[in-house]
């Protein structure tokens, strides 16, 4: 069974003689390279031949192992899953700039999607034969020593598909989703976050002011909406851990290949997601310059130089920063971009025992910064082998979970990276007794895409709903004159409220715009997602109150002007606990707990989230992943939770029937 979801070819004709060459060979290198995608190349090639009929030259076929990250860059980049301006969805291969402009148009333009499901079907059920039944290859030479050719069974779904135009034509066949025509529904947002979560999500971070989307895939700019609950977070964190004895610090940018390079257990798998800098003006650099994509080969090499001895450990170093990976799936503002901000802490220790402790209290404040700050509930957790960080001893995350979308998501991470990077970078001490040791190490991060998590959590169709402890703005005050009544009393009223507010710590403004209606003011502060709204009218001016709209269940209370402190930040206070509490409650309804293949199975088309018992091997979470392939991504492992329930003596591991050791979180992620 050839086994992808995605593969594509490109069928050149004459009319473009220039054709990215590169890029096609390296599909050529890769399809030499392993069986599975000589196969896939092979299915290509079979398709070419059968959909063509010899009508065109000859194809160029690249064939992609399924998930890699050079599947996932062709398929965004003929796909674009960008939400960019459409002048910005071009593919862009290294060869491209030898097109011009007109090749260029007429590639694009004969490009074609191929989603649908009987054809993905199909190409998925293409089997592999022995070369001596190999058909003759024609003219389709394309110096590739193929390992198999390709038997066709039932070409009968694709036939009507062809296409007979002449010319170049474009075949590609993916999991993909249709885009919907967006729909505009007049005020507010276009899309509800039922019907369409993925389009609700993306209008909300933008009319909500998080962010606005740039000409470059995959990066977003953070607007002040944005980065003030960040940096609500990270002035918490940032005293926590300096309460733990972390400094900190800030190392470069840049990292020079031979660094990168070192250690290559960790970097491999991720290298084509590392950017680099080729040129400085007009020049190409002698030597290309990577952008950190993490910083264990920028810091541990001078982790090596400053610890000598015992009294030089522990050693906690922390950074915030930001990060460049250069992914190739859906970008998602917050979720998954291109760049983002994080705090990355790297710590050193004589003992493991000490970094086992270290590793559980920043986890902690993971789930504080979760749970009491953004009112999200997290599962704490150790990650399977599968799912541990290559360079690492043990990773423990905490776990979110997006009901909608039935998706887990790592909210952050805390490794105990043992004594490995401290082999590879000769991080060694000598203790009291004047032995030679290797230190223990750590590191740990969360970063922007906890305000992503927050927003799929709490936002309703309205827009943002923020959780006061986070919220830039706690409450608004709104005018709203009526009339020949007292406006100027109501907006001194206005002004005045803000003040007692400010006084007793409440992030407080009033809204005095003149060229906006009230009407227009709410909405606009509902999509912002502001906590708490006062509306302050003729009426109650004349009884010395206001009135308090929540944002998070709309409930309106009349507040005396006398009990206005205590009264606020009650209801911030209660605003808050009623966000955990509905997220838990929305969470908890979605988790199943199951025993069976079976009923895993049917619970993930439920989108829920699984806890089931497993046997704990990593070949088994191989197999599940396998098993559970499709357009909707495989479901893995999210976390083992340090709160187990009971396993009763007996118990069978869901997946592979062998007794199981623990009870597990999976589903499908992001
Ligand atoms: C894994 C591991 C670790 C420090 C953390 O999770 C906490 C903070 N780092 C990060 N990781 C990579 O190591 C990595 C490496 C390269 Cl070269 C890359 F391009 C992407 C990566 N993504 C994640």
């Amino acid at each position: 069974m050839v086994e992808m979801s995605s593969f594509g070819c490109y069928f050149s004709g004459n009319n473009i003689e220039h054709l990215p060459v590169n890029c096609w060979l390296q599909g050529a290198e890769l399809a030499a390279d392993e069986g599975r995608n000589a196969a896939a190349l092979a299915a290509c090639r079979t398709l070419a031949e059968e959909l063509t009929e010899l009508q065109f030259p000859a194809p160029r076929i690249l064939a992609f192992k399924e998930g890699s990250s050079e599947s996932r860059y062709f398929v965004s980049r003929l796909i674009p899953a960008h939400k960019d301006p459409p002048y910005k969805q071009e593919a862009n291969f290294h060869s491209s700039k030898h097109l011009t402009t007109e090749q260029w148009t007429k590639l694009k333009s004969s490009f074609v999607h191929f989603d649908d499901p009987s054809f993905c079907e199909w190409i998925r059920n293409l089997k592999v034969v022995p070369p001596e039944k190999r058909r003759s290859c024609r003219r389709w030479d394309l110096n590739i020593d193929l390992l198999g050719v390709i038997e066709v069974d039932d070409m009968a779904g694709v036939e009507q598909r062809q296409n007979k135009s002449g010319g170049g034509k474009y075949f590609f066949c993916s999991g993909g989703k249709k885009k919907e025509v967006k729909k505009e529904t007049g005020l507010g947002l276009s899309f509800t976050k039922d019907e369409n979560f993925g389009e609700w999500y993306s209008e909300v971070v933008v009319n909500g002011e998080m962010i606005e989307y740039y000409d470059i895939s995959g990066c977003y700019i953070l607007r002040p909406w944005a980065i003030s609950i960040w940096e609500i977070m990270q002035t918490f964190f940032d005293a926590e851990i300096k309460k733990m004895k972390v400094k900190n610090c800030y190392f470069p940018l840049f990292v020079s290949p031979g660094v990168l390079q070192k250690e290559k257990d960790h970097i491999e798998g991720f290298a084509p997601e590392v950017a680099w800098v080729t040129k400085s003006g007009e020049s190409e650099l002698e030597v290309p310059i990577a952008i950190r994509p993490t910083s264990e080969t920028v810091m541990y090499p001078y982790y090596s130089k400053w610890i000598r001895g015992h009294r030089d450990l522990p050693l906690k170093l922390n950074q915030w920063c930001n990060v460049v990976r250069w992914e190739f799936s859906n970008p998602t503002p917050f979720i998954r971009s291109r760049e983002f901000l994080w705090q990355e802490g790297h710590t050193a220790f004589a003992t493991k025992e000490e970094a086992d402790t270290e590793v559980l209290q920043i986890l902690e404040l993971y789930r504080c910064i979760y749970e009491e700050f953004l009112a999200i509930p997290v599962t704490k957790g150790r990650k399977s082998e599968l799912e541990t960080f290559a360079g690492g001893l043990y990773t423990t995350s905490v776990e979110a979970f997006i009901p909608n979308t039935g998706r887990g998501i790592q909210g952050a991470t805390s490794h105990c990276l043992g004594q490995n990077f401290a082999k590879m970078f000769e991080i060694n001490f000598e203790n009291e007794k004047g032995e030679k040791g290797m230190v223990w190490q750590n590191s740990w991060a969360y970063s922007t895409r906890t305000i992503g998590v927050m927003v799929m959590v709490h936002g309703d169709d309205k827009g943002l709903v923020l959780p006061p402890k986070v919220a830039a703005l706690q409450l608004i005050v709104i005018p709203v004159p009526y009339k020949d009544a007292d406006t100027q009393g109501i907006f001194d009223a206005c002004v005045a409220t803000v003040a007692t507010l400010s006084d007793a710590g409440i992030r407080a403004e009033a809204d005095l715009r003149d060229n906006y209606s009230p009407g227009w003011k709410y909405s606009n502060w509902e999509m912002k997602g502001v906590p708490l709204r006062i509306e302050i009218g003729p009426r109650d001016l004349a009884n010395n109150q206001v009135r308090a709209v929540r944002r998070d269940n709309g409930a309106k209370t009349d507040i005396s002007r006398v009990f206005l402190v205590e009264q606020v930040k009650g209801m911030l206070d209660k605003i808050q606990q009623n966000l955990f509490d509905v997220a838990k409650q929305k969470r908890d309804a979605c988790v199943e707990v199951l025993k069976t293949w079976e009923e895993f199975v049917t619970a993930l088309g439920q989108k829920k989230l699984i806890l089931a018992p497993w046997c704990d091997e990593e070949d088994v979470e191989k197999d599940v992943k396998a098993r559970t392939k499709g357009d909707m991504g495989a479901a893995k492992s999210l976390c083992t939770p340090f709160e187990q329930p009971e396993l009763p003596e007996g118990t069978k591991c869901f997946a592979s029937g062998k007794p199981a050791k623990k009870w597990t979180y999976w589903g499908r992620s992001y």
